[in-house]
């Protein structure tokens, strides 16, 4: 091989650069592969987000960043606890282009507790500080169920006009993303510009059936509370053609195309992707005071569908519900799917004649069967299997964290209040102590990377569905049962909960359409 010389530099000197250039060229490519490597074994979200989130989007303000709670007088009592707060130990979970995720999600929680100076700490920066002309992108199920969700039931709760104007405006802001050619919203949208489009990873620019299916609670409250019927039109629109298209096997794919209105791929799940849809069904209905009758219909056709195709037994017992890949079954269970022990609960009375103690039993094995799940931490992994000798395990490593999530939990809450019986305090005391044990840290609470490590390792991730929903649904499981009775409230997928709106309230609101009335005159 001829080398050529370039000016000034000897052939030896060349040869050694080569090589240089070489074992340079070995540790990049060794350094990316180790990169891309680690990326699968980062939790769902973190990956989803440090892929797709723009590199200029600012951190969320909540736990461990600077923001209004950093602000106070050294030496005061206050500034001390803000100071615990800024402890870089926890980073911040999802923006979506909106700051302030823990503090909107938690504002219910602080109420329902009566932590009133926490609670007026968050309202008032809710109402200096809270932008929602923020120029980055933004999940609309996520400001949904986290910012709408969260200020509506701070409304609610407390009466204070800054969340119904927050609300309204935010609201407003999200109806951009509804205008495709069949009115299914795109997933992704930009609060301050309105555009809107899908998610670079979800197949041929399809929208998310847990995403564009999570949204009904919220809109008909928008509709109530505004008078404006726009917001219910939304979501009646996406049922409507729900409703009309083929269903394979009865059941509900989760990706559909917004520009034909046609299913993209038969992948079938009760856990993530499809998860939320289901719930917001049945709350639909009993949100309407049980007069939504379609959606009590499209609910129990569901459920139906569900149980013939993809509810299975274990050789060990277990009731579980596996995933569905065009007609093929994934014998796995996320631990998202795990709310699915209680949204089968609650709805076991109104369902076909004669179920009810059918859907209580399903109810209780799966609960029984995620609750299998949380061992030996007594924390549960992000996914388990039922295949090759595994019961309610994860085989995998890549499934072995726990982010703090709280569907366990809310399904050991339904069920405690549906059965009292005392199993459900005492699994979910279990997990109190061991979210102390496995999970308290200096600045807050943690996820954890293996639930079956002796030791340990934190994520250093605070999500704020753990304030909105792990210890909501905690304190519930411990508190009587007329706090928030479930006759009269409804919680949306993060636990807010919407009050139902009565019969009466329905008629009166019909009228005043009917004479071209707004509450907004
Ligand atoms: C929450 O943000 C909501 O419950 C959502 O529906 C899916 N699960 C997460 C928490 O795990």
């Amino acid at each position: 091989m001829v080398l050529r010389k370039l000016p000034g530099v000897s052939a030896s000197g060349m040869g050694l650069r080569l090589s240089q250039k070489f074992v340079f060229l070995l540790f990049l490519s060794g350094l990316v592969t180790l990169c891309f490597g680690a990326l699968f074994f980062l939790p769902d979200t973190v990956r989803l987000k440090r892929i797709f989130l723009s590199k200029n989007e600012n951190p969320a303000v909540t736990v461990g960043h600077d923001n209004e709670l950093s602000k106070k007088v050294p030496g005061d009592p206050e500034h001390q606890r803000a100071n615990q707060l800024r402890t870089p130990v926890l980073c911040v979970v999802f923006a979506g282009g909106l700051r302030g995720a823990s503090i909107v999600d938690s504002l219910d929680t602080l109420y329902i507790m009566g932590l009133m100076e926490e609670y007026e700490e968050a309202k008032e920066w809710v109402q200096n500080n809270l932008d929602l002309n923020s120029n980055g992108e933004a999940s609309l199920f996520e400001v949904n169920i986290r910012y709408v969700g969260g200020l509506l039931s701070a409304y609610y709760l407390t009466g204070a006009e800054i969340f119904k104007q927050k609300v309204m405006e935010l609201g407003e802001k999200l109806l951009p993303a509804f205008n495709t050619p069949t009115g299914i919203p795109r997933g992704v949208i930009n609060l301050g510009s309105g555009t809107s489009w899908s998610w670079g990873w979800a197949s041929a620019g399809s929208s998310i059936l847990a995403e564009f299916g999570t949204l009904h609670l919220e809109f008909l409250h928008l509709s109530q509370l505004s008078g404006n019927p726009l917001f219910t039109e939304k979501v009646m629109n996406i049922r409507k053609l729900l409703n009309k298209i083929e269903k394979p096997h009865g059941l509900y794919p989760n990706f559909l195309s917004p520009v034909s209105g046609n299913w993209v791929q038969h992948h079938v799940s009760i856990g993530g992707l499809g998860d939320s849809f289901y719930e917001y069904l049945i709350k639909s209905y009993l949100m309407s005071d049980k007069t939504d009758q379609e959606a009590q219909k499209m609910y129990y056709s569901a459920m139906e569908a569900i149980e013939t195709n993809l509810v299975q037994k274990s050789p060990g017992g277990l009731t579980y519900v596996a995933e569905w890949r065009g007609g093929i079954l994934d014998h796995k269970m996320g631990h998202l799917a795990c709310f699915s022990g209680g949204m089968i609960g609650i709805g076991a009375d109104d369902g076909p004649a004669g179920q009810k103690q059918h859907y209580l039993d399903l109810a209780a094995e799966i609960t029984h069967t995620c609750h299998e799940s949380y061992s030996p931490t007594k924390l549960g992994p992000e996914a388990f299997r039922f295949d090759a000798g595994a019961e309610a395990t994860a085989t995998r490593l890549s499934d072995r964290y726990y982010i703090l999530r709280p569907e366990v939990i809310e399904s050991y809450m339904y069920m405690w209040r549906l059965t009292h019986d005392p199993k459900y305090r005492e699994w979910g005391w279990e997990a109190v102590e061991a979210l102390e044990k496995h999970c308290r840290v200096d600045a807050g609470f943690s996820g954890i990377r293996d639930v079956y490590a002796s030791t340990v390792s934190h994520d250093n991730m605070q999500q704020s569905f753990f304030l909105s929903e792990t210890l909501k649904y905690l304190y519930l499981l411990f508190s009587d049962d007329d706090l928030l009775p479930l006759e009269d409230w409804v919680f949306n997928t993060e636990a807010h909960p919407l009050p139902v709106i009565r019969k009466r309230c329905l008629q009166e609101h019909s009228a005043t359409q009917d004479h071209g009335q707004t509450n907004l005159e």
